[in-house]
């Protein structure tokens, strides 16, 4: 066991959706404000990130080496480095701890269902000891805004990662500067009633009457909540989203918040 004091920020999503760079930015921007963070990449499949890692699952499971060790495809090999991870649970917990950092900023694979749905993940961001440890599950801004039913869609798969990390959650939208004709929309679907409105234009009316089921099920259980907008790009919406994660941070872990 060790004792840390440290803040832990794990970053999930689609694959593609803006990890990588969120968390190379949310790093830049503790550094900026006076604090010490370090990320951890816990992709072990990704071959070049935006920002040098200070601890790197790939310093102990190499794709190619599981590739032909094991006689693996790709795939094969993805999932079984997945399913990896937790056992090195001890050795990262041990670097991050040794580099004494204020926030350890975690990005995670892009192929969520391996990291989510497996047991290695929940395990490995349930047994990583820290004071505090928060989820930022990032809604691809390209896809959510798509049509009402991909934001409801995403919504979903966010539930689900809450549901299968049990830690307090803060979920946003990336790519802010790549959506700014559809802000508006955006913004007015964090009224529930103007998403439901906005689902009577959808053509299927089976697949209507089901997200408004969908919509009306996550409003019950308190689990819809209104993406914060970011931009990687143009930083827009960090002051938001670091002011969120101060007050989830200070506040301690409420989870299921
Ligand atoms: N314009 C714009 N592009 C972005 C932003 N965030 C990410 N991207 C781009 O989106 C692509 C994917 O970004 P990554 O940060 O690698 O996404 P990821 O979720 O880590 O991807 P995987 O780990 O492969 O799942 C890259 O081409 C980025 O340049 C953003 O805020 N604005
Ligand atoms: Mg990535």
């Amino acid at each position: 066991m060790f004792e840390v004091c440290l803040e832990t920020i794990f970053i999930t999503g689609t694959a593609g959706s803006g990890k990588s760079h969120l968390t190379s930015k949310i790093v830049q921007w503790y550094k900026d404000n006076s604090y010490y963070p370090v990320s951890l990449n816990l992709d072990p499949g990704v071959i070049s990130l935006p920002y040098e890692p200070d601890v790197d699952v790939r310093n102990y499971i190499d794709i190619d080496n599981i590739m032909s060790e094991h006689g693996l495809g790709p795939n094969g090999a993805l999932i079984m480095a997945a399913d990896m991870i937790a056992t090195k649970l001890d050795e990262i917990q041990e670097e991050v701890y040794n580099l004494n950092p204020d926030f350890v900023i975690v990005d995670t694979p892009g192929q969520i269902e391996l990291f989510i749905f497996r047991a290695s993940g929940p395990y490995f961001v349930s047994n990583f000891q820290s004071d505090n440890k928060i989820n930022i599950f990032t809604f691809d801004g390209i896809l959510a805004s798509t049509s009402p039913i991909n934001f409801i869609s995403i919504a979903l798969l966010a539930t689900s990662v809450r549901l299968r990390l049990n830690i307090s959650q803060i979920d946003v939208m990336t790519k802010r500067d790549l959506v700014i004709d559809k802000l508006q929309d955006i913004i007015r679907w964090s009224s529930r009633s103007y998403l439901e409105d906005s689902l009577h234009n959808e053509k299927n009316v089976e697949h209507s009457i089901l997200s408004k089921d969908l919509l009306q099920a996550l409003h019950k259980n308190k689990l819809m909540q209104n993406p914060i907008l970011i931009s990687s790009l143009t930083m827009s919406g960090m002051v938001n989203l670091t002011a969120a994660l101060s007050r989830v941070l200070n506040l301690g872990e409420e989870k299921g918040d």
